[in-house]
């Protein structure tokens, strides 16, 4: 009875529970993300002469503009006059950070700010369009991701409340960008003034319907959900800029010298700079990236897919993230293909007719300068026909006056001899 044997395994012979090694994925995924190394771009938006190239400055503490005068001794800062992109490599800790920042030129100074953001939008455009190209190669290369993760809006410190500038400005931005409100020069604000300026603007923000930079909700974490609340609050962070150093009770500090005091850049009592670049570094840099491509970017390629027809509705920031269904995506790239074939073809097309025509100007020249030289040719002709019959009708008149003159002078020697055989005769 071999069969009804039952199987049975010594206690020492039963499989100790197997490390299958699948926990060490997230080390894989770290690991994999620090060699690839992180972009990051942020832009700066505002009104002229607010401090953003200052700021930007200030919040990587390296230098930005490699070629810059500016040497942190409190020199003025050139106007920035056109859209300015400057990429530095930071590392810190074995981490790489392509870091991206887009310095754009005030606007505001002059009449007609109708159309002023214009060109910051078409910035941010093409940006993601350079990334939808990219990514709907075939061949795939290891793709930079240069769309603009975050813009830092530039408030004047008025004490007043928003300009109708900033509120259109900031609408038409935040359709395509993570918008972070911040108070320019804080430093010229009073601790009150700069609270109830806050919440002037927060209200505005609300009533004007704008949809600013939501920082997550972090359920179950209450630390987290504690420092997002925080910096909700916080917001438009107020900040102060400035690369001089000066010296508070002996220690060296970043910061504004007036006669009355030290506005400190890096002090949190004094502006909310620390807490925004902590925010935009350390905490928060992954979250705009996430919501940079699941809503901006998708809300633009939806637009974009659809031929901007309005059948696909806009992303919101709430929404969960795209499903990336392969024989959909197989059909986006389909029609994406078709579409650049279509263009392709409609562009060699538009070359060939282009050749053609030049080819047929270039004949009708030719015969032009054809006709020309025949025209030319033949009036010559005509002018020796004319000369050669004048000199015919000469040589006609001068050949009758000389057959004349013969005829004539024949004619007195024939009766010279006539008349000599004459006397001839009558002598015999
Ligand atoms: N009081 C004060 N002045 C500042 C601050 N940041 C910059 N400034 C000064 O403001 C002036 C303009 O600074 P910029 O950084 O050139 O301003 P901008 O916004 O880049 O100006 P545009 O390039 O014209 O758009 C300079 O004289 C700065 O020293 C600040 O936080 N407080
Ligand atoms: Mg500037």
């Amino acid at each position: 009875m071999q069969f009804l044997k039952k199987w049975t395994v010594k206690e020492s012979e039963k499989a100790a529970p197997q490390f299958v090694g699948y926990a060490n994925l997230p080390n894989q995924v770290f690991r994999k993300a620090v060699k690839r190394g992180f972009d990051f771009t942020l832009m700066v938006v505002g009104q002229s002469g607010l401090g953003k190239s200052t700021l930007i400055n200030s919040l990587f503490m390296s230098d930005i503009y490699e070629d810059s005068t500016y040497n942190g001794s409190g020199i003025r800062m050139p106007k920035t006059t056109q859209i300015r992109s400057s990429t530095v490599h930071v590392q810190e800790g074995g981490v790489h950070l392509e870091l991206t920042v887009i310095d754009t030129p005030g606007f505001g100074d002059v009449v007609d700010n109708s159309q002023c953001w214009k060109p910051i939008t078409e910035h941010v455009n093409s940006l993601f369009e350079e990334f939808l190209n990219a990514e709907s190669r075939v061949i795939r290369e290891a793709m930079e991701d240069r769309r603009v993760h975050v813009c830092l809006y530039f408030i004047a410190p008025t004490g007043h409340g928003l300009k109708q500038v900033d509120i259109e400005f900031m609408k038409e931005l935040c359709e395509k960008v993570n918008v972070i409100p911040v108070i320019a020069k804080a430093d010229t604000l009073t601790p009150e003034e700069c609270s109830r300026f806050k919440k002037t603007i927060m209200n505005e923000i609300h009533e004007n319907g704008i949809k600013i930079y939501q920082f997550p909700d972090s359920e179950g974490d209450e630390e987290e959900a504690a420092a997002n609340k925080k910096l909700r609050d916080a917001i438009p962070f107020a900040v102060v800029g400035s690369n001089t150093v000066v010296e508070v009770s002996g220690k060296k500090v970043r910061g504004r010298l007036y006669p009355w005091g030290v506005a400190e850049v890096d002090n949190l009592s004094h502006c909310d700079f620390t807490t925004l670049r902590n925010m935009l570094v350390r905490t928060h840099m992954q979250d705009l990236k996430d919501v940079t491509d699941n809503v901006h970017y998708e809300n633009y390629r939806c637009q974009k897919l659809a031929g901007f027809s309005g059948s696909l509705t806009p992303r919101q920031n709430t929404d969960p993230p795209p499903s990336r269904d392969p024989m959909a995506q197989f059909d986006v790239e389909k029609r994406e293909h078709e579409m650049k074939m279509k263009k392709m073809e409609q562009e060699m097309e538009e070359v060939f007719e282009m050749k053609v025509q030049e080819k047929l100007q270039k004949l009708r020249d030719i015969e032009a300068d054809l006709n020309r030289r025949k025209e030319q040719m033949s009036l010559a002709l005509k002018q020796q026909q004319q000369e050669l019959q004048t000199k015919r009708k000469q040589f006609d008149e001068d050949k009758r006056l000389f057959e004349e003159e013969h005829q004539r002078y024949m004619k007195e020697l024939e009766d010279s001899m006539r008349s000599k055989d004459n006397k001839k005769h009558k002598k015999k």
